[in-house]
């Protein structure tokens, strides 16, 4: 079942005429009303008009997670305050958050494309959709919710968390329709397990999941232990949140609501933009953004970009899984985490040293993160007391600065190892594409 057919089935021609004629648009609004965009436009001494040609995009600058960080946080807001009627944001590289705001017109956008991707993954008005995505200024819950309202399924705002109260949810209201991270959903049919709780005593049959990496063999396994059909959906919070693209029951590729968000391939050193088909940096410029349109944003996920026709029918160009980051961030539990906020919540302890080791390890379903720390001379390792205070006042802060529980170990001054160009602060024992 398609959403909104006219532009998911858009002939290619058609595609990239409106896509040029959107660009055209806001890069005038972004030049004309985001200060920022004004100045660095003019500092390479270039100006909306010069887009003739969709290629022509790649001659204008590049916006970063750091230009939003320093533009904290209204600076990147293309329409008065007055007008803004959501504010969501996502974690930061170090200390602050990103912003991003919605009018009412982006809301309902917003929740049209979700709307589509939800379709896209098998939902319709007669599904009870549990969504177990956290509600707050992540965008998943909301987001979410925002969409399998708007396609008429009846909707329960679980959010995440209380397996067991999920767990009675899904039985009592029969929920056909799960939505959360692949971790998550693991860790329910885990806890199915526990409870004596099979598939035939639910009724689930599709799962949209996303926020995170996750491979074919999650995907076999949540299929089968849940009973029922799971597709991928994939999004981020700067460019709206979740809604950017999603699997369709076909599960060959991700579709692209290209008719508003335009994408680019690049390559991360050279920031060259490269032909399609080929594996690079994802660069999305917003279309129909009216709150915060972003040119040229840098999403740090690896990924491709492909024209396949599909069984389905849709024709929007498609994206594969991302396979990795050409930043440091990782993903724990969906929860997004760069080691620049690790060396943030240390500095708060003077027993401690910057030199810390992240090890990423799964516990069941479920990420278990454990942080290696070295302290400095100061701390002697037979004050035990002195220890045990240091460790829970350090678990305390990376609960709060975090938002997840790491175990903590420390380690004897100068044993962790050094680094003489970029330091590999992270482990990952998760397994590729478990
Ligand atoms: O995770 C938005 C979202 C919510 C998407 C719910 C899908 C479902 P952020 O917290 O800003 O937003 O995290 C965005 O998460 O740049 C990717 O690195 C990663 N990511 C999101 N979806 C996927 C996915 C939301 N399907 C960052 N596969 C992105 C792999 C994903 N990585």
């Amino acid at each position: 079942m398609y959403w909104q057919k006219l532009f998911e089935t858009l002939p290619l021609e058609s595609m990239k005429q409106l896509q040029f004629e959107k660009l055209c648009a806001v890069l005038k609004h972004s030049y004309e009303h985001i200060e920022y965009y004004n100045r660095c436009f003019k500092e390479i001494g270039i100006e909306p008009s010069d887009l003739h040609s969709l290629e022509d995009l790649g001659r204008f600058p590049f916006t970063t997670k750091d230009n939003l960080r320093d533009n904290y946080p209204y600076g990147m807001l293309a329409a008065p305050l007055k007008d803004i009627v959501r504010i969501h944001s996502s974690t930061g590289t170090t200390g602050k958050p990103t912003v991003v705001c919605y009018t009412g017109g982006d809301l309902n956008v917003w929740s049209d494309l979700v709307a589509r991707i939800m379709c896209m993954g098998g939902a319709s008005n007669a599904d009870i959709v549990q969504v177990a995505f956290t509600y707050g200024l992540f965008t998943g819950g909301f987001g979410l919710h925002a969409g399998a309202e708007k396609i008429g399924a009846s909707v329960i705002p679980a959010s995440s968390g209380n397996t067991a109260r999920q767990l009675m949810i899904m039985k009592d209201f029969r929920t056909t329709l799960l939505i959360c991270t692949p971790s998550y959903a693991l860790h329910i049919a885990e806890s199915m397990d526990k409870e004596g709780i099979t598939k035939d005593d639910i009724c689930l049959k599709y799962g949209l999941f996303g926020s995170e990496p996750w491979g074919e063999k999650q995907r076999e396994d949540i299929e089968k232990r849940l009973g029922l059909i799971a597709t991928d959906n994939y999004g981020l919070s700067e460019m709206m949140g979740p809604g950017i693209s999603g699997e369709c029951l076909c599960k060959s590729g991700m579709h692209l609501n290209e008719d508003h968000f335009y994408p680019e391939i690049i390559d991360p050193d050279t920031l060259k933009v490269l032909p399609e088909g080929s594996l690079g940096e994802l660069v999305l410029t917003s279309l129909t953004r009216e709150a915060m349109p972003l040119i040229r944003y840098r999403t740090r996920d690896i990924t491709r970009l492909y024209r396949e026709k599909c069984d389905c029918g849709r024709t929007l160009i498609k994206m594969d899984k991302p396979t990795g980051r050409s930043d440091d961030m990782f993903i724990v539990n969906g929860v997004n985490v760069f080691p620049s906020q690790i060396e943030d919540a240390l500095k708060f302890f003077e027993d401690t040293t910057p030199h810390f080791l992240v090890y990423l390890r799964k516990k069941g379903a479920l990420d278990e993160v454990e942080i290696a720390i070295e302290v400095s001379d100061n701390l002697f390792f037979d004050k035990m007391k002195k220890q045990k205070e240091l460790l829970d006042n350090i678990a305390a802060k990376f609960t709060s600065m975090l938002q997840f529980k790491p175990k903590v170990k420390l380690v004897e001054p100068r044993t962790l190892q050094r680094f003489e160009g970029k330091a590999r602060r992270v482990i990952d024992e998760r397994g590729k594409n478990a």
